[in-house]
């Protein structure tokens, strides 16, 4: 083949790349919006990265013929800069509860309609509830998972920096800053998530985590200022694989991402040993929200998938892998024991008392959560 030859068929599989539709697995927002091809059996769905089994998506696409493009993303304020842009593209995408109520406000979603979701019987009542407290009549979303907000650790670490009386079962551990400028040698991240950090950190002060005064914000922001020098980085997805290879050794995350994290250095046999805490003075509970936008092009094949995401073998598999509770009381047989009776998965009613959920947040308190996040953020 010479070089011409070489070039025509090169622009041939370009050209011929160009007129389908993207593949499941390709992160089409980076090439530009998904969903141009309405009507299709196409389905684009913006979900929580690390965050689904397996087979959970080539299952539902063999089953249906429906073809999924699932993009992830790490930040509630991401997906939420998108939704309030509007034509996002998606069909199905999933905040969490607190992000949910404030978007319901704002109009960005379609009720569901629930004569599609014979599933939706499969619900736990009790969690809809509580879900009901922000989705009113809970008309426009399906939870998904549920977790906390908690602190991920490397048991041996820990010990050997801090002692055996380490104060792993408190927001001590990482928001007093003797413990975390011990920390710093071996790593200590944090959730680059406002709510979620501030929150905490509101909680560790014994203050509400749902307080309305910006001055208690900002006096959990100056809290989270002065162990600042001390954390190695904040973000949301990639203290999973830190956890496990050992990097780090200290991360407030979400549960499921923690248990994750054991699972892999498990498997690598690497002698890495982690453990997630829900700290004593109360943590955050929170809730991820399957919704439909309003402008979805798919609506049909978003239900479909819904119905299917509430199957009870489907998404207890889907909790088996991702090591997170879900919503579904038809499903807790399916449940691995090892994940359903995991008190800091599925806590017992001892624990749950002790955890907050987060409320709507005016749009002033917003900015100041904002705000006092950047400062943080940038040192000043
Ligand atoms: C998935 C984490 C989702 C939990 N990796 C936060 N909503």
């Amino acid at each position: 083949m010479n070089a011409k030859t070489v070039l025509l068929l090169a622009l041939a599989l370009l050209a011929g790349a160009c007129g389908k539709p993207p593949a499941a697995d390709t992160a089409s927002a980076a090439a530009g919006k998904p969903g141009a091809d309405a009507g299709a059996k196409t389905l684009n769905v913006y979900n929580w990265s690390d965050y689904i089994a397996e087979n959970t998506i080539p299952d539902f696409e063999k089953q249906t013929g429906i073809k999924v493009t699932y993009d992830v993303f790490d930040s509630n304020e991401v997906l939420e800069a998108k939704l309030m842009a509007g034509a996002t593209g998606y069909d199905i995408v999933v905040p969490s509860l607190n992000f949910l109520g404030r978007q319901i406000k704002a109009g960005v979603f379609l009720p569901l309609d629930k004569s599609k979701l014979p599933n939706y019987k499969n619900l736990d009542p009790k969690l809809m509830a509580i879900i009901a407290q922000l989705d009113p009549g809970n008309q426009y979303g399906i939870p998904y998972m549920w977790g906390t907000v908690g602190i991920g650790y490397n048991v041996n670490k820990v010990k050997a920096l801090l002692g055996d009386k380490a104060p792993v079962d408190s927001w001590a551990l990482v928001f007093d800053p003797a413990n975390a400028a011990k920390l710093k040698s071996c790593g200590l991240t944090m959730l680059d998530s406002p709510t979620d950090i501030l929150s905490a950190a509101l909680k560790y002060q014994g203050a509400d985590p749902n307080t309305r005064d910006a001055a208690t914000i900002q006096k959990a922001a100056d809290l989270v200022m002065k162990v600042r020098p001390y954390i190695t980085y904040f973000h949301s997805s990639q203290y999973i694989n830190d956890l496990a290879n050992g990097d780090v050794c200290v991360s407030v995350g979400w549960s499921g991402d923690v248990f994750q994290a054991r699972n892999r250095a498990r498997e690598a046999k690497n002698g890495v040993e982690l453990a997630y805490s829900i700290p004593k003075e109360g943590a955050q509970m929170w809730f991820d929200m399957m919704a439909i936008p309003k402008d979805a092009k798919h609506v049909d094949n978003a239900l479909a998938f819904l119905n299917y995401l509430m199957e009870p073998k489907v998404i207890a598999d889907d909790s088996n892998f991702i090591a997170y509770a879900n919503a579904n009381a038809a499903a807790t047989q399916y449940v691995d024991p090892a994940v359903r009776d995991n008190p800091a998965i599925y806590p017992p009613p001892a624990v749950m008392d002790k955890l907050f959920l987060l409320q709507v947040l005016p749009p002033d308190l917003d900015r100041v959560y904002n705000r006092a996040w950047t400062a943080i953020k940038t040192g000043r």
